[in-house]
């Protein structure tokens, strides 16, 4: 069965390494978020790009689920003596991954043949693909003005409190090679539970200037979403924080209501069980189970959930 994952960073993932660890590699496509990527210390940054592939390769960083496993911090703690910012902790090998990106986006390379060429070198064997090759900035407008996404998200720690939130370029950008394809060759899509305000919103935001009209192709059924909120609370990141700020009581059912015009399908996690009904009365099928992925067995667990209910959908 062809599927295509819409994925942010750790949560995304996850799921899509789940998924990897049962679908045939040509049968899935992960789109990633690149509203995330920044310039700094003169390097472009694709973090959710870095996190789904490094995730994918086994090679993340297990506490973290950013950056690489047994990393080191020289370069940055040298920086830091010199005075420079240490604020988004770039590890050493890391780095390299930014440096050798650099140097071929300086070269006009796209960053999705970067992507597919640095996935070939780590043994990544699903497609990955960003966005977009053009630049789209997530920008949160917060009650301290308007503050680009890890300026807001790693140096101001979420303490702003949001009021909107938009994806600078986007009605310039075109979607990457190779997405339009597979959302039109993909018997369903799964949204990973990524943040839906700032990691599925771009990517949705890209899919609606394919010419293919994403979202009127695909019967509802096709599209399931998966819930990065349980009881409450987000796995990872101020998913929640962002809904409560927009005056929204987090929860799945909120979420549900995020995704109810475009997914046919809800998972959420069994601590949410009395959600349910809820979810049901949007028009939304909906499957109960475990959500909360700790360990690569819960990962898969998940994916096969995910790919029996899609069977059950379509
Ligand atoms: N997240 C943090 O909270 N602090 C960091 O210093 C940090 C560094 C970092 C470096 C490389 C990378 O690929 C990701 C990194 N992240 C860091 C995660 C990243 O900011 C977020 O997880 C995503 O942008 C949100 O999905």
């Amino acid at each position: 069965m062809k599927i295509v994952a819409l994925a942010g960073g750790v949560g995304g993932a996850k799921l899509a390494h789940g998924l990897a660890q049962i679908l045939p590699p040509e049968d899935l496509t992960v789109i990633v978020n690149t509203g995330d990527d920044f310039e700094h210390l003169g390097l472009s940054i694709s973090p959710d790009l870095d996190t789904v592939c490094y995730t994918l390769a086994g090679l993340a960083n297990p506490d973290m689920g950013w950056g690489r496993a047994d990393e080191t911090w020289n370069t940055i703690a040298n920086i830091e003596r010199l005075g420079g910012p240490n604020w988004f902790h770039l590890g050493d090998q890391d780095l390299a991954t930014h440096i050798e990106r650099t140097r071929r986006l300086k070269e006009c390379q796209p960053l999705s043949r970067i992507t597919r060429d640095f996935c070939k070198a780590w043994g990544i064997k699903p497609t990955v693909l960003p966005m977009s090759d053009q630049s789209i900035r997530t920008i949160v407008e917060t009650d301290e003005g308007e503050l680009a996404f890890q300026e807001y998200f790693v140096h101001r720690r979420c303490e702003p409190r949001t009021k909107g939130f938009r994806f600078e370029g986007v009605d310039k950008a075109k979607a990457a090679p190779g997405v339009g394809e597979a959302i039109q060759t993909a018997e369903a899509i799964v949204i990973c539970p990524s943040n839906p305000w700032v990691s599925i919103a771009p990517i949705l935001a890209v899919l609606s200037t394919l010419p293919e009209k994403w979202g009127e192709r695909e019967g509802r059924n096709q599209i399931v979403a998966v819930s990065p909120i349980i009881a409450g609370k987000a796995v990872k990141g101020p998913a929640a924080k962002m809904y409560g700020e927009l005056g929204i009581e987090p929860s799945a059912l909120a979420v549900a209501k995020h995704y109810q015009n475009l997914a046919g399908g809800f998972i959420l996690d069994e601590v949410d069980a009395k959600l349910e009904a809820d979810i049901q009365g949007l028009n939304m099928q909906t499957l109960v189970t475990k959500t909360l992925m700790q360990n690569s067995d819960d990962r898969r667990h998940l994916a096969e959930d995910v790919l029996d209910f899609i069977g059950k959908l379509l």
